[in-house]
């Protein structure tokens, strides 16, 4: 039996993982931080099926500590300060936790045992200001935020352990993925949520920012099955996982509103200049070609099944409220 270690399991993608590596008959581990109230609403469903283990990547005796009690065949680095208005407002902490974690990290499978195969979760912001559309492997990089920077310094280092030392490590370049898990402070959800809320009547606007940006918008479960995929394959390499198709912010309000069965979505939404970023991510749209061909990965849920499931979740779970 294969072992797994998931830092960042409480999140969006650690949950959906956790669950797909059990499928394959994994024995999953999540690294967990020490928070005053209990977070693990994501895993509450298979926590009885995976082990937790304490530690933070901001202290680096805590990440050797778990792998030497774990012991795992492969670590997934999904952890990290990842909302990027945030990154913004705490630079130095995003640069530590999802820049310098990644190294703390990659600085214990060397220490305890250089064999273990390790994934970053690496990110299409690092591509920003776009040099060229669509984005590959090889396109440069130029991010445009605190969180940006941070995750191109994980991502080289990555490389950099793989060819200094010879570690097994791959770094996944995840274009935006989304999913009813997602973190209600990201625009998706954000909008899938406030539109139940309208929908059923408990509120009545719905704030955003900048409506015309575009992203290359996937289903959260259908990337995780790649960054399995990466670290299965007879040598470590960098791998871009997209959709290949872009929409606006707008677009996706609008599906939202008509999969919440209203047409007038303009009578609802207000521009707030203060949700507008110091400096945007205008278009994104990944080439994930090398991912088709190698890993044999294709993402199967649609931008309109992705909408359409996110209201769907939050129109129950508003309607459920409402009862209460
Ligand atoms: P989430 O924000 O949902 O989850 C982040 C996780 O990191 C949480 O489990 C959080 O724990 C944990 N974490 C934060 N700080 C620390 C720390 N100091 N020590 C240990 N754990 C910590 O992110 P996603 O699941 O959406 O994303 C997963 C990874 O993929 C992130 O690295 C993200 O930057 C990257 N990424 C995401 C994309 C996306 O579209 N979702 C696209 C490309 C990359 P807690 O619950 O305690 O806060
Ligand atoms: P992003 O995701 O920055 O791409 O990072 P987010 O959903 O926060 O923003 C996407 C775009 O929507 C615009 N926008 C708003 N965004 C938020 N959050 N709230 C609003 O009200 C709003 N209005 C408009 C933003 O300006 C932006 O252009 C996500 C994160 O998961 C990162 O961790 C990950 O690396 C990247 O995706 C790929």
């Amino acid at each position: 039996m294969k072992k797994a270690l998931i830092t960042g399991v409480t999140g969006q993608d650690g949950s959906y993982l956790a669950e797909f590596l059990l499928t394959k008959g994994y024995e999953v581990f999540g690294l967990t931080r020490r928070t005053s109230t209990v977070n693990n609403e994501r895993i509450k469903h298979i926590q009885e099926k995976i082990t937790l283990v304490q530690g933070d990547l901001i202290d680096q005796n805590s990440l050797g500590s778990a792998l030497v009690e774990v012991r795992p065949d492969e670590v997934y680095n999904l952890a990290a300060q990842s909302f990027v208005p945030t990154s913004w407002n705490q630079p130095v902490l995003t640069g530590e936790v999802t820049g310098l974690g990644v190294v703390r990290m990659l600085e214990a499978v060397r220490m305890v045992d250089p064999k273990i195969k390790f994934y970053q979760a690496s990110s299409s912001e690092m591509f920003g200001k776009v040099v060229e559309s669509p984005q590959t492997e090889k396109t440069r990089f130029y991010p445009r935020s605190p969180y940006g920077v941070a995750k191109v310094y994980g991502h080289y280092i990555t490389v950099n352990y793989r060819e200094s030392y010879n570690i097994f490590a791959c770094s996944g370049i995840l274009f935006n993925h989304e999913s009813p898990r997602r973190g209600l402070e990201f625009v998706t959800k954000k909008i899938t949520n406030t539109v139940a809320k309208i929908a059923l009547g408990s509120q009545k606007k719905l704030l955003l920012g900048n409506l015309e940006s575009k992203r290359d918008w996937g289903f959260a479960g259908d990337y995780v099955e790649a960054m399995w995929l990466m670290l299965q394959q007879d040598k470590a390499d960098d791998y871009v996982v997209a959709t290949g198709e872009n929409h606006s912010v707008q677009e996706f309000v609008e599906l939202a509103f008509q999969s919440a069965g209203i047409s007038d979505w303009k009578k609802y939404v207000v521009v707030d200049k203060k949700l507008y970023r110091p400096a945007e991510v205008d278009f994104l749209v990944g080439d994930a070609s090398k991912a088709r061909n190698k890993l044999k990965w294709a993402p199967k849920v649609s931008f309109p099944e992705l909408v359409k499931m996110m209201v769907e979740v939050d129109l129950k779970k508003e309607s459920e409220r409402n009862k209460e």
